[in-house]
């Protein structure tokens, strides 16, 4: 036996919670059932399970409607607390002889939390914030004395994460203007709640944060990125397009500045003043992909989206999915938690 630490008996196996952190209709459900898809194809060494009877179903369910019937996943009616676990290698540093250092896989889980609430949207403080007020003043019905107002447990939830996985829908945000509206109402929840006290003058939000943008799939989106010149063909057999991390911050600007009532160029900025420049990364993806004609198989730009108008006027999905850039921000979100980066 001898004292190289590199030679320590058994990896570390470290836990590190992520909080899913999205406006309505941004694309949450669907990202975390495609995500169980993505993590199967992935070539990493990735599992993603429930870590609850709910959490289960709700990825059974949700996987199922996506891949079999083809339809998006329904909307949350109540506040739902979900939990996923995955299990992936990451690479860390660690000290070795002679003062030196070497890289070693570790194994690592991360749990991704959601606390979804529907109707909580942070927009219009006047309502919301005045009945969590009124709860902390024990002003409240008897009802709510119970329970924490569930805007409270959604920035508890999110401020207390060590990532966060933001997900983000610009056009979205432009055409309706309600997105930015959420997300700013967050981030200044979680700011007074991390932020507020002395100590804590100078500093900013501790967590990393993986921006992605869902739906690179829709046709605003992928023709913008093509238009700009920010697509490149990757790697993989379908020759699926896709815009590199590299670019992903600048696109994500262009596509923020497209005409409409939106504020979404605010988010940028918001991230910046509040995270620390360099624990944020943004990301370009898509939950279902872009169409594959199965006979000639791979992606051809005269024929991409994989959505179909629905009989029932809700859009579905037309073919299998081939989900774009889910793993990656949380590959990312892991090896920078796991301190390897
Ligand atoms: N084109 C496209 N549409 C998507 C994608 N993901 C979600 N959507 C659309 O956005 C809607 C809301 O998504 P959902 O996952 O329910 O959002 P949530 O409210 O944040 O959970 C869906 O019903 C779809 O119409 C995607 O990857 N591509
Ligand atoms: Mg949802």
């Amino acid at each position: 036996v001898t004292s190289n630490p590199s030679d320590s008996p058994g990896p570390v196996r470290a836990l590190r919670r992520i909080g899913l952190w999205g406006a309505p209709s941004s694309g949450k459900s669907t990202f975390l059932a495609a995500l169980n898809v993505a993590t199967m194809r992935s070539e990493q060494d990735l599992m993603m399970f429930g870590v609850d009877e709910d959490s289960t179903e709700f990825l059974v369910n949700n996987t199922h409607m996506l891949t079999r019937e083809r339809k998006f996943p329904p909307a949350s009616q109540s506040l739902v607390s979900l939990s996923w676990a995955i299990h992936m290698q990451t690479e860390v540093v660690v000290p070795a002889r002679f003062g030196k250092t070497s890289r070693r896989q570790v194994p690592l889980q991360l749990n991704i939390d959601v606390l979804d609430a529907p109707g909580v949207t942070f927009g219009d403080t006047r309502g919301t914030a005045s009945a969590a007020g009124a709860s902390r003043l024990g002003l409240h019905s008897d009802e709510m004395s119970t329970s924490v107002a569930p805007e409270e447990q959604v920035i508890d939830h999110l401020s207390g994460a060590d990532g966060l996985l933001l997900l983000f829908d610009p056009m979205r945000e432009q055409a309706t203007g309600d997105a930015f509206n959420y997300f700013q109402g967050t981030l200044l929840r979680i700011a007074q709640r991390r932020l507020s006290s002395a100590r804590a003058a100078g500093q900013r939000l501790p967590q990393y944060v993986a921006v992605c943008v869902t739906k690179f799939d829709d046709p605003a989106v992928y023709r913008l990125a093509r238009r700009t010149g920010y697509v490149s063909i990757g790697g993989d057999d379908h020759m699926f397009p896709r815009v590199q991390d590299g670019d992903a911050e600048e696109f994500f600007g262009d596509l923020c500045r497209q005409p409409g009532p939106g504020n979404a160029d605010l988010v940028s900025l918001g991230l910046r003043r509040f995270f620390r420049p360099d624990r944020i990364r943004y990301f370009i993806s898509s939950s279902i992909g872009f169409y594959l004609d199965s006979k000639i198989g791979r992606f051809r730009d005269q024929d991409f989206w994989n959505v179909v108008p629905g009989s029932d006027g809700k859009s579905e999905i037309r073919g299998p999915i081939h989900p774009i850039n889910l793993v990656e921000p949380l590959l990312w979100l892991g090896q920078s938690l796991a301190g390897g980066t």
